[in-house]
């Protein structure tokens, strides 16, 4: 077959794809129906289609591409990595130097004693080591019945098996028969959905012991761990009132349960610090990592744990493993991408000049008739759009039937926002300028007026 290129005509792209290309959390039919958007460029934080759009990235592809698009020194890396050693496995004692280097220099950036890297290709596969490096953390201690784990609805930890357990997506839980066993859920602190009378610091209160409420109720002897973001990023950029988290932390000391912190969103400067966990005060004892550790240029995850989790499974064979653990060429591109983040003080820049001015500017949008709370921390934003601000309503049409609507008119604006539900939400390049956040926020209002005036037209603004 001639392969197509990305000069191809759009129309020949699409054919293609929709013939042969099967697309994840994708209606099949209807995209095929339509045709996908083909991305064929990108630079910095903007991306280029094959009808020659430029289109202003606000979500870092996937949440990851936190060094902006095009930095040619990860591909020079990756090309004499490639040409040195491509591939080699860490089974079997055996190790590389990508490997190890990257191993030590995440021991250096991750908090506490955080010291010890067990790599995965991405963040799905890194909660599946979780899972398994937890229950045997407790069996190796004597205590194999301290299997549960516990989790937040509306959490997301990935696609596996042992990812979509975790997650707590019940459109997810509902394709596969899962979750698996041994998986508990308490609710999400998001107040301004399910607050209700209360205040938002009553309501995070309140949350946070729903996971006294539920060890209880499983039994101490039985919990193993709880796993949670530092801010909800898929289930749509959720920000805990500010006593969540310090409850959380008073509650998994007290019942001496380990704290799995999935900082694969939050990770590498998206918070503003080099971890979601330093921004919220959380110490946990493994955080999940992918992403952002190679800003998407190659497919890197990982689990950082501590002294003493690293010590007792080290006592034991811990027969788990991927081909790809410390992939040589992934560790190298993802150690190319930590000089950069640090080297550039693009973390630094976040937290004290770029995240600052995108939160005003952001949260300026929240004076729009159609936008109620907005929430920022860092480089990671979201609003609620709701018909009444005051009684913070959702709209009577379907959820997420305005917030797409809005997506469609960002898309046709040539800027990428995405909405979960009637949330909109962004996370950029942590690389973008202030100008490039005018443009930003210029495009999500112009956005949100076409969008709320549709609504009106169509008798949904209520
Ligand atoms: N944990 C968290 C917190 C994530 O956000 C994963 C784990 C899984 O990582 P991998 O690399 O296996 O995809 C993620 C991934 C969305 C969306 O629609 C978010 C993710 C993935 C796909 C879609 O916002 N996050």
């Amino acid at each position: 077959m001639t392969l197509l290129t990305a000069n191809s005509p759009t129309a020949e792209l699409q054919a293609l794809d929709a013939a042969h290309h099967m697309h994840p959390f994708t209606q099949g039919a209807g995209l095929n129906e339509k045709g996908a958007r083909m991305i064929t460029r990108a630079e910095g934080c903007w991306l280029t289609d094959s009808e020659g759009n430029r289109i202003l990235d606000g979500m870092a592809g996937l949440w990851c591409v936190n060094i902006g698009y095009g930095r040619r020194e990860l591909a020079s890396v990756a090309a004499r990595q490639m040409e040195e050693l491509p591939y080699y496995n860490t089974f079997f004692q055996t190790s590389h130097v990508p490997a190890l280097n990257l191993a030590a220099r995440l021991a250096e950036l991750a908090p506490g004693d955080l010291n010890h890297v067990f790599f995965a290709s991405g963040g799905s596969d890194a909660n599946d080591t979780n899972l398994r490096m937890v229950r045997t953390y407790w069996a190796e201690k004597g205590q194999p019945e301290k299997n549960v784990i516990i989790s937040r609805w509306n959490a997301y930890h990935g696609s596996t098996i042992g990812g979509t357990s975790l997650g707590g997506m019940k459109g997810m839980h509902g394709q596969g028969d899962l979750p698996i066993p041994g998986i508990e859920f308490i609710d999400q602190p998001n107040w301004w959905a399910e607050g209700g009378d209360m205040t938002p610091e009553e309501f995070g209160l309140m949350r946070a012991r729903q996971l006294e409420e539920k060890i209880l109720e499983v039994g101490q002897d039985k919990v193993a761990a709880f796993i949670a973001e530092p801010v909800q990023g898929a289930g749509g950029v959720i920000v805990a009132p500010e006593t969540y988290w310090p409850e959380i932390r008073r509650i998994v000391d007290k019942y001496g349960i380990l704290l799995i912190a999935d900082e694969v969103i939050c990770g590498f400067g998206r918070t503003g610090n080099w971890f979601g966990s330093q921004t919220l005060d959380i110490r946990p004892d493994i955080m999940t990592i992918a992403k952002g550790l190679s800003s998407g240029y190659m497919p890197i995850g990982g689990s950082i744990v501590s002294d003493e989790v690293a010590k007792v499974i080290g006592g034991t064979e811990f027969n788990h493993g991927y081909t790809y653990s410390g992939h040589p060429v992934a560790c190298a591109v993802a150690l190319e991408n930590l000089r950069i983040l640090e080297e550039e003080k693009i973390v630094d820049t976040v937290r004290d000049q770029t995240a600052p001015y995108l939160k005003e500017k952001f949260e300026s949008l929240g004076n729009h008739p159609m936008v109620g709370e907005v929430k920022i921390v860092g480089m990671m934003g979201s609003m609620a759009l709701t018909p009444n601000k005051g009684t913070r309503a959702p709209f009577a049409a379907d959820a997420g039937t305005i917030g797409f609507m809005c997506r469609e008119r960002c898309f046709a604006n040539n800027l990428v926002m995405r909405h979960v539900g009637d949330r909109m939400i962004i996370s950029p390049p942590l690389v973008i300028s202030k100008d490039e956040i005018d443009t930003l926020i210029d495009r999500a209002r112009t956005s949100l007026d076409e969008a709320h005036a549709q609504a009106v037209s169509e008798g949904l603004f209520a």
